[in-house]
C-alpha cells in the first residue's frame, strides 16, 4: 500500500461491493467468458489520481493541471489507447447537402463531408446534422458516432445511405438504430444532433490499419501504429475532434457546447474523445464498459486480456500486456474520467449488461470525483450505487436502468435534462 489515499480507497470499495451485493442480490450471469460474480472480484488497488508519480499530493488546482494531468494522459497514452500523432491533415469540409424542411418541416438537415487529403481521395467522414428549426440559434449540439451507417439512425429518406465495411451488400435499412437516436426528442428539446459513421474513420475489423485513417499518418516505411501510438479507439476519437473543428465553422452551431456521446465501443471512443479534446464541453458514456468507463482492476465482466483477443485493433499494442495482468496497469479507468474534470459526465449502466460492469462504471465516477471537487465543482453527489431509475444528478452523473445493452429512450431523456442543467443552464 503506497500511502493513506490508497488504502482509503480499498476500504471504500470493499463497503461499496458489500452494499452492492445486499441491494442486487444475486449476480448476473450473462456469458461464459468473464466473471460476473462479485464475490470473485479480487482485492484491488487504485492509482490515486490526486498523488503525483513522485508521490506528492496535489493539493490545488494548479499542481493539477501543469503536474498531475500530464502525467495521467501520457500513461493512457502510452499504454491504453495509444498516441495519436500529432501531424496536421489538410482537412477540408464541404456541405454535401442541405434541406431547411427536414423530418416534416421540424428540422435543418445537413451532410458535411470532411476531406481529410488535399487530393479529396482516401479516406473522408461524412457529418450528418440535424438542428431544430424554430429555436434561436446557435445551437448546442451532441455528438457522437454511429455503428452502421448515418442513414440507420432516421427513417428519413433524405440521408445519403453509407457504405458500410461490414455489411456491404446488405446495409442495414434506415432507420434500423433510430431508437438508439431519438432524433426528434434531441430537436423538440432545442438540442443539434450529428453523427458520424464509425468506419469513415477506422472500419471495425482487425484489418492491420489499412483501410481506416492510420496510413495517413505513417512515417516514412511505416506499415502499422508502434505499440504505443492509437488504434480504432484512438482514431474514433480524433474523428470526433475533426466534427469539433467543423462546428466551429457553422454559425448555426455552438461550438463551446457541444456534447460528446457514444454507446458501448463508441462510448470508448466518446469518453477517450472528451479526455483528449477538452473542447467538448460534456461527454456521455452510455454502457462503454471495458476500456471506457469501468474499471479494469475489478476484473468484472468484459477483462483486459477478453477485449484484446477479441478486438485486437481497438487499443494500442501496449494495452496486450495488461492481459491477465491488470494489477499492473500503472492507471485504471477512473483517471479517465479525472481527465474530463471539471467538465460534466454523465455515466450510464444497464442492470442486465453485467458484461460492461455497471458497478465499475459507478465507482469510475465516484473515485474521479475528488478531482472534480479540487476543480471546485461537487463531482458525483453519491456515495454508493443509487437503485434503478434513480438517477444522481451532479457535475458527475449516473444511472443505472432495467434491462439490456442499448441506448433507450430513457438514457436520452436523462441525458437532455442534464444538458439543460449543466450544458445550457437552463
Ligand atoms: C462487445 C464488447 C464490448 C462493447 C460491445 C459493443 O462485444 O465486448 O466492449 O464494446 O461489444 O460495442 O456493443
Amino acid at each position: 500500500m503506497k500511502n493513506r489515499h490508497l488504502t482509503r480507497i480499498t476500504v471504500f470499495t470493499l463497503s461499496v461491493i458489500l452494499f452492492q451485493l445486499l441491494l442486487v442480490g444475486k449476480s448476473f450471469s450473462q456469458s461464459n467468458e468473464g466473471n460476473t460474480d462479485e464475490s470473485k472480484v479480487p482485492a484491488y488497488t487504485l492509482p490515486d489520481p490526486l498523488i503525483l508519480a513522485n508521490g506528492k499530493a496535489v493539493t490545488n488546482a494548479k499542481m493539477w493541471w501543469k503536474l498531475r494531468r500530464p502525467e495521467i494522459m501520457a500513461l493512457f497514452e502510452e499504454n491504453v489507447y495509444g498516441k495519436t500523432p500529432q501531424k496536421k491533415l489538410p482537412v477540408t469540409f464541404s456541405v454535401a447537402s442541405i434541406d431547411h424542411n427536414a423530418l416534416g418541416g421540424k428540422a435543418i438537415r445537413k451532410e458535411v463531408i470532411a476531406y481529410f487529403t488535399a487530393t479529396k481521395t482516401g479516406p473522408q467522414m461524412t457529418i450528418l446534422l440535424y438542428l431544430p428549426k424554430h429555436h434561436s440559434k446557435p445551437v448546442p449540439v451532441f455528438v457522437g458516432l454511429n455503428f452502421d451507417g448515418n442513414h440507420t439512425i432516421s427513417a428519413d429518406s433524405g440521408i445519403s445511405m453509407t457504405k458500410s465495411w461490414i455489411a456491404k451488400d446488405k446495409p442495414l435499412p434506415r432507420g434500423a438504430s433510430a431508437k438508439q437516436w431519438q432524433v426528434e426528442r434531441i430537436l423538440e428539446r432545442g438540442y443539434g444532433l450529428a453523427t458520424i459513421y464509425c468506419g469513415d474513420l477506422d472500419p471495425d475489423f482487425n484489418d492491420g490499419f489499412q483501410n481506416g485513417i492510420h496510413p495517413l499518418f505513417y512515417k516514412p516505411n511505416q506499415t502499422k501504429p508502434e505499440p504505443d501510438e492509437w488504434g480504432t479507439v484512438g482514431a474514433w476519437a480524433w474523428g470526433l475532434s475533426r466534427a469539433l473543428d467543423y462546428f466551429e465553422t457553422d454559425h448555426d452551431i455552438n461550438a463551446k457546447k457541444v456534447a460528446v456521446m457514444g454507446h458501448s465501443r463508441l462510448g470508448k471512443a466518446a469518453v477517450w474523445a472528451g479526455a483528449s479534446d477538452q473542447r467538448f464541453a460534456m461527454v456521455i458514456s452510455n454502457e462503454s464498459g471495458c476500456g471506457g468507463a469501468a474499471l479494469s482492476k475489478r476484473i468484472y465482466g468484459e477483462t483486459v486480456k477478453i477485449i484484446n483477443d477479441k478486438f485486437p485493433h481497438w487499443f494500442c499494442g501496449n494495452f496486450k500486456k495488461y492481459n491477465d495482468n491488470e494489477v499492473a496497469l500503472p492507471v485504471d479507468q477512473h483517471e479517465l474520467i479525472a481527465l474530463i474534470a471539471p467538465r460534466p459526465i454523465y455515466i450510464a449502466s444497464a442492470i442486465e449488461d453485467q458484461w460492461s460492469d455497471p458497478l465499475g462504471e459507478f465507482l469510475s465516477g465516484l473515485y474521479a470525483s475528488p478531482v472534480y471537487k479540487l476543480l471546485g465543482t461537487d463531482g458525483l453527489a453519491a456515495s454508493v450505487m443509487p437503485d434503478v431509475n434513480k438517477p444522481i444528478m451532479s457535475t458527475i452523473s449516473y444511472h443505472i436502468r432495467p434491462g439490456k445493452h442499448d441506448v433507450t429512450s430513457y438514457d436520452w431523456d436523462r441525458y437532455l435534462d442534464f444538458a439543460d442543467k449543466y450544458l445550457t443552464n437552463k
